[in-house]
């Protein structure tokens, strides 16, 4: 964001309370993300992912917003599990994983939480700590002490990790519930929650401790990939090359990353940053489950190619990993110290903060080696 802009927060905005909108309806900011991305991807496509993004009513036709009726449940842990591919942190993986710390080196990959970050539409981030100090003072020695208020979208700002109930894929009629799928099967009917999701909060996943393996695809490409750009297997390939890596490496349970060089906008061009992105398409998210990874994460907010190249299709990759194979996400990451320090294979650490209910999570992953 240019810096004589004003902060995000201080910007009329939609609410989450106000729910759903229409192209039309859309807030400045989301119109030109709207008018940028269409002139590049075709409406219908661009339409999808608004749709995505935003919820409310789609803004494709049904028959695009509605999948084949393909089922992928029950998972392959059970018709009841919740846990997705976090199931496959074993003793036995954290036990391998930890094999490759070495120099006791920590990196934080992610990002610093503050109101000018890069939000997505509507989604905000507000910090304030009443009182200032909040409290006292207390007894002879006059203890003060500060708390503090955060409203936001806690799982989806920011470095964010995408949980299992975050993304679903519409089956049936519009409003049939029943025909919304997650995860594993479980519809919106029994999801659903004003109060916290009922099934697949973020409470579910287990801590991650395993190998991480980064894709420096810039590095690659030799420059920061474009919005629209996607990553192939054959990107991959060379970044394996390049980096000195094995594919047969990439075991189950693994963790993956892409970096784009997409981050250098972040808190920069936030416009820039927000109106698309470089990414994964299909043909890695099918190489991804092959490999049976456990997650995918990237510098970018989506980790997948934005606007899809097949202008049909909205975020098809959220849907293949998470919703239909339980791999989770974790966008807006940051590997340039790991880049810097020549390391590309790591242990990826993450507990998700386990909120009852929610969608995703914040918090501080790190990488160690
Ligand atoms: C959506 O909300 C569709 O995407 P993301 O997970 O990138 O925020």
């Amino acid at each position: 964001m240019d810096k004589q802009e004003p902060a995000r927060g201080s910007e009329p905005q939609s609410t989450a309370a106000e729910g759903t909108h229409t192209a039309a309806e859309l807030p400045g900011e989301r119109r030109e993300f709207f008018k940028t991305a269409a002139a590049a991807a075709g409406v219908v496509g661009i339409a999808g992912a608004l749709h995505g993004k935003f919820g409310g009513a789609p803004l494709v036709s049904s028959a695009h917003a509605q999948a084949s009726g393909e089922k992928w449940w029950p998972s392959r842990w059970g018709p009841d599990d919740e846990a997705g591919a976090s199931n496959l942190i074993t003793p036995e993986k954290v036990l391998d994983a930890a094999k490759w710390i070495r120099n006791g080196k920590v990196y934080r990959i992610g990002r610093v939480y503050e109101a000018a970050m890069p939000f997505f539409g509507p989604r905000g981030f507000a910090l304030r700590i009443p009182g200032a100090p909040t409290g006292g003072p207390f007894g002879k020695n006059k203890l003060i002490y500060n708390d503090e208020f955060l409203a936001t979208e806690i799982g989806q700002t920011g470095t964010q990790f995408d949980g299992l109930g975050h993304i679903g894929i519409q089956q049936g009629k519009d409003g049939d519930k029943n025909e919304m799928r997650y995860y594993n099967g479980f519809t919106q009917q029994q999801v659903g929650g004003t109060y916290g999701l009922q099934k697949l909060g973020v409470e579910k996943v287990k801590p991650f401790f395993t190998r991480g393996h980064l894709f420096d695809v810039e590095a690659v490409k030799g420059r920061m990939l474009e919005a629209g750009e996607e990553i192939k297997l054959a990107d991959l390939r060379a970044a394996l090359q390049k980096q000195g890596m094995k594919e047969a490496d990439i075991k189950p349970g693994d963790a993956v990353f892409f970096q784009t060089g997409w981050s250098k906008l972040w808190m920069k061009n936030n416009d820039k940053f927000n109106g698309g992105e470089p990414g994964i398409g299909m043909e890695v998210a099918r190489w991804c489950i092959e490999k049976q990874v456990c997650l995918t994460g990237a510098d970018t907010w989506a980790t997948e190619v934005v606007p899809n190249p097949d202008k049909d299709l909205a975020f098809p990759v959220h849907g293949e990993l998470i919703t239909k194979n339980g791999i989770f996400n974790h966008e807006n990451l940051f590997f340039e110290e790991l880049i810097k320090d020549g390391k590309h294979q790591f242990v990826y650490v993450y507990s998700p903060p386990p909120i009852k209910g929610a969608t995703g999570a914040n918090g501080g992953p790190i990488a160690v080696t």
